[in-house]
Formats: structure tokens, sequence, C-alpha cells
């Protein structure tokens, strides 16, 4: 199941001014009479109909309305609200993992029996967040990870999508194919370059050729393009762990950077795990972007080592697909988990 809020940041402040209620909403960049930069960061559905959305200059949201009520991002409030919604949802889930600021997949394939039972848990999860926190979110339900989250984007406001496993093609057909996770603006644009626009086209692709255009990447995307996702939910750092983050002094979009960052701090964290005697087997990258979503992602090897080239490896492998969007960077890190012991070797003499 994926939960993803409506409107967030723009719902939090329509809930707690409800002098606001019906107007559209728009936070983000000071738009200065039509002269401010920035951009939007979101709106509520009322500003939306009026054709106003993220990431476009405030100048022209201000252009298209004038009469709007436009809010600077209050971050904090926003991380209040979002962690007393996560730990509601929480509650409700087998795994958990929180993706972005306003959005988490659940594993409740433990907690439910069936796609019915699981559309059920849906609406208790909707209406809690409605009466606890007064806001409104879309859920999407499928087999995996993939399906839920463009699922739960499909029926937006106040949607509730479930997807079962016999109608998953038919579902991602017609979709374009930047509804795939990973397939950012650059990446849709050399699709459709190769005549592919929806995720049906991507899935007829021939295979030898995305794969000469893309790389591995091409191989995965096909792979996508069918429905098929086999990453697991990703625990929050719940066993011990040793960690390192890194913050941006500006936000960057520099490849070269991000790599080398990452493996500057799979340097420390190794060097962190064999000084106090462990092995680890779990490898997890964070990646935070300029918009504040975060992603994890982790790989579990098949050996436990203390050798930082066995973290650097997996890691840079790991941040691969999230280089692939034109956002920046803000955070990185890198954690090293699933410890064990280090039993000195023996020799043979001994
Ligand atoms: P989203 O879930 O992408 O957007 P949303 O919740 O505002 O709207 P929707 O109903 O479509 O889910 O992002 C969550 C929050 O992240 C959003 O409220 C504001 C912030 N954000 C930005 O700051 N910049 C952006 O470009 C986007 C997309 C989101
Ligand atoms: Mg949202």
């Amino acid at each position: 199941m994926h939960v993803d809020l409506d409107a967030f940041f723009a719902a939090v402040e329509e809930k707690n001014h409800p002098e606001y209620k019906g107007k559209p909403i728009i936070v983000g960049a000071d738009p200065k009479q039509g002269s401010g930069r920035g951009v939007v960061s979101t709106c509520n559905y009322a500003a939306r109909k009026l054709g106003i959305r993220s990431a476009m200059p405030i100048s022209r949201a201000w252009k298209l309305c004038p009469q709007g009520v436009y809010l600077p991002v209050n971050y904090e409030l926003y991380e209040q609200v979002s962690s007393r919604i996560m730990r509601i949802l929480r509650a409700y889930a087998d795994k958990f993992e929180q993706l972005g600021i306003d959005e988490a997949f659940l594993d409740v394939s433990q907690t439910t029996s069936s796609f019915e039972e699981a559309e059920e848990l849906a609406r208790k999860i909707k209406s809690a967040i409605r009466d606890e926190e007064g806001l409104i979110c879309s859920v999407g339900i499928g087999p995996n990870k993939l399906v839920a989250k463009i699922a739960s984007d499909h029926r937006k406001p106040d949607g509730l999508t479930v997807i079962r496993e016999d109608s998953v093609k038919q579902f991602l057909r017609p979709l374009s194919v930047e509804k795939i996770g990973g397939i950012g603006k650059k990446t849709k644009e050399r699709l459709n370059s190769m005549g592919i626009r929806t995720i049906g086209d991507l899935a007829s692709y021939d295979v030898t050729r995305l794969r000469k255009a893309f790389g591995s990447w091409g191989e995965e995307f096909h792979r996508m393009s069918q429905g098929i996702d086999e990453s697991e939910i990703v625990e929050e750092w719940v066993t011990k762990s040793y960690s390192r983050e890194h913050t941006f002094q500006e936000d960057t979009s520099d490849k070269g950077l991000i790599q080398s960052t990452i493996s500057d701090l799979c340097t420390d964290v190794a060097a962190e795990v064999a000084r106090n005697g462990f092995f680890f087997r779990t490898v997890t990258i964070k990646i935070r972007y300029e918009d504040f979503e975060t992603h994890t992602h982790s790989r579990t090897l098949s050996f436990a080592s203390a050798n930082p080239e066995a973290l650097k490896a997996p890691a840079i492998k790991l941040l691969e697909p999230f280089l692939l969007t034109d956002k920046k960077v803000r955070l990185v890190e890198v954690r090293a988990s699933s410890l064990s012991e280090r039993i000195e070797q023996r020799t043979l003499e001994s």
C-alpha cells in the first residue's frame, strides 16, 4: 500500500486557517506582486483548477491567479504534522517505509489476506487521518511498491485505487512513461524521441535496444513497464547500525561530487564498523532532494565484511537510479547494518 497526502503543504495551511477555505492557496516563493523569483512548492486543488502546479515560477502563478492566498513554506510545521501522520500510518503496517514528507509504503500482506481486506484497511486509514489530522490522502494498493505508488497517484484527491495482479498490465499500458519512479523529465524526453510515450510502448519495445540506449537501466525500465518490482519495503533503521550523512553546502546535481561524497562516507562508515569490531552485511543509502523528497535503498550482501570497497560498490550502484532525475540533491547518507561480531581469523598453526 502507498499512501500520499493530497496537496500536503497547502492542505496543512488550509486546515490551520479556516478563513482560506475554498480559496486558491499557493505555498512557495514570495510572488512580490508578480515580480518575485522562485517557484511554487505546491498549491491546493482550487489553484490547480486555474493551471497552477508545483515547480512553476511564482511569477507565472501570480499571472494565473493574482487573487490567490500566497504563503511562505513553513517546513517546520509540515514536518511536525508529517511525523504525527507517519505515526498513525506505521501502526497499520507489518513493515513501514516513509518515502517523502507526505508519503509512505505500508506492507500489509500479513495483516490482510486479500485485496478486499486491504481496501477496507485503506478506508480505515483514510478516516483516521481525516479524523485525527483533518487531512485527506490518496491510497494505492498493488502487488508491489511500483504498482501501489502509481495507483495512489491515479485518482487524486481522496483516491483509493486497487490494482490486482491480473490487471496490472492493463492498468499501466495507457499511462505516460514518467509515471514510473526513476523516469524523470530527461529520460522521458529520450524515450519520447525513440517513439516511446506510454508504459505500454515501453513494455513492447525491444529490450536489447533499450539496453543499448540506457545500459542496465534499459532492462530495469523494461521490467518496470511490465509491473515487475521485487524491491522490499525498507524499515527505518531499527537495528543497530553505523552511518554518516552529508548535507551539501548548496543543493547540487553534480553527479561526480555526489558519487565522491558517497564514496568518502563509505570509507568513514566502514572504518567505524571495523573499529568497533563488527562486520556489516546490509548497505543502505539515503538521498534527499531539494524539495525534501527522501529515498532510501538497501542491499544485503551474501557475505559479511568490514571492507570499505564492499560498502562502496553497492552504495554507488544503489545511488544510480536517483541521479536520473533533474532534481538537485540536498543530502546523502550511507549506513551499514546487519552487523555481526568480527571473529579473528585463526592461522593454521594456532
Ligand atoms: P507531492 O505529494 O508531490 O504533492 P502534494 O502533496 O502537494 O500534491 P498531491 O495531491 O499531488 O500529492 O509533494 C508533497 C509536498 O512536497 C508538497 O505538498 C510540497 C512539496 N513539494 C515541493 O516543495 N516541490 C515540488 O516540486 C513538489 C512536487 C512537492
Ligand atoms: Mg502528496
